[in-house]
């Protein structure tokens, strides 16, 4: 299939998300299913400003997931702000190093090693997992604790569904996951000043991995991961600090005792095992009262009210009905 590029737009100025919008409310019209991977792969052919990664095939947001949480409304954070302003410690400190060095990361062969309490432990190919799950796209926002924002549409599969086929035993109660650690191809996990103890390691409690908005994430803006955002299998909590939404993971362990957090180790007072986003409990050393949605300028700093559970309260408040929430921070 040929498609001429609209002569009216120079190709200079069609950016990755300009074909993003354009093949997504092509996927939300009605050819949605014949235009499948086609139209995209014919755009970003002619393009010379596309975006690296593969274009993936993926169930396009339903009509109900805006009730469901699954879709924002509010404005997608434009690529070059969701792939050029980072946290990845294991590539640097700066908000650019990511982008500049996670170059170097070799994403393929990926294998990730399922121990614990599950009924099938293992090392898993990662095409192997992926085999067995349906890609779909969700646009969640993300609320960093750093008191900055985006609006990111990911494409990933809920995290349940591969709970559901590892079969987590009855003693199951968190599951904890780890971040690579290689550090020829991670230069911060080279550096003397890291404070962090390596690798990167994160958990959840079972009822937050089993629901539905949890995320295991493959791709972004329709393509796969860019290495600085986590490639090639990351998670994405919505309603958590972005710190919880840990990158580049290759190893899921279901675990009776809560696991040992990578920020809630470095300091335990300021970043919890929960993380839930909660404007009224600030951080010792600022307020979380409000954000910085991204992109922010000095004169255009766009700030925002941060809501609690980063505006998921309607589908998980019920998970910590109970619990102070300024204690379990
Ligand atoms: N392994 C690892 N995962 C990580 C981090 C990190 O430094 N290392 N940073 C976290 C933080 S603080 C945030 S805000 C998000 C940022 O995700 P993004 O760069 O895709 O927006 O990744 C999280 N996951
Ligand atoms: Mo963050």
């Amino acid at each position: 299939m040929i498609i001429k590029r609209p002569t009216d737009i120079p190709s200079s100025e069609i950016t990755p998300e300009a074909i993003y919008l354009r093949r997504r409310d092509f996927m939300r019209g009605s050819l949605a299913g014949i235009a499948a991977g086609l139209l995209p792969g014919s755009l970003m052919a002619e393009d010379s400003t596309a975006p690296a990664g593969q274009a993936l095939t993926y169930s396009p947001v339903a009509a109900d997931a805006t009730d469901q949480g699954f879709d924002t409304r509010e404005a997608r954070t434009p690529y070059e702000h969701v792939t050029g302003y980072n946290n990845f410690y294991e590539f640097g400190m700066d908000k650019s190093d990511p982008a500049q060095y996670a170059g170097s990361l070799v994403t393929d062969p990926w294998s990730v090693e399922v121990s614990g309490e599950v009924e099938k432990p293992g090392a898993y190919a990662l095409e192997d997992l992926l085999a067995k799950v349906q890609l779909e796209e969700r646009i969640y926002r993300l609320r960093c604790v750093e008191a900055w924002s985006m609006v990111i549409p990911w494409v990933g599969f809920p995290l349940a569904d591969l709970i559901r086929q590892l079969g987590p035993t009855s003693r199951a109660r968190y599951v904890e996951f780890k971040t690579l650690y290689r550090p020829k191809q991670m230069r911060g996990q080279r550096s003397a000043f890291s404070t962090i103890d390596w690798p990167y390691v994160e958990g959840l409690r079972m009822d937050e991995a089993m629901h539905p908005l949890t995320l295991m994430a493959t791709g972004l803006y329709g393509r796969s991961l860019p290495n600085q955002n986590g490639a090639p299998l990351r998670l994405v909590v919505p309603w958590k600090y972005g710190f919880k939404s840990i990158k580049s993971i290759v190893s899921i362990r279901f675990t009776e005792k809560q696991p040992q957090t990578t920020w809630a180790q470095i300091a335990p007072r300021e970043y919890g095992f929960y993380a839930n986003v909660n404007p009224q409990v600030d951080h010792p050393r600022w307020s979380q009262k409000t954000e910085r949605r991204l992109p922010s300028t000095l004169f255009n700093p766009n700030r925002i009210d941060t809501q609690l559970f980063n505006g998921y309260g309607e589908q998980v408040a019920h998970l910590y009905q109970g619990m102070d929430l300024r204690k379990y921070y």
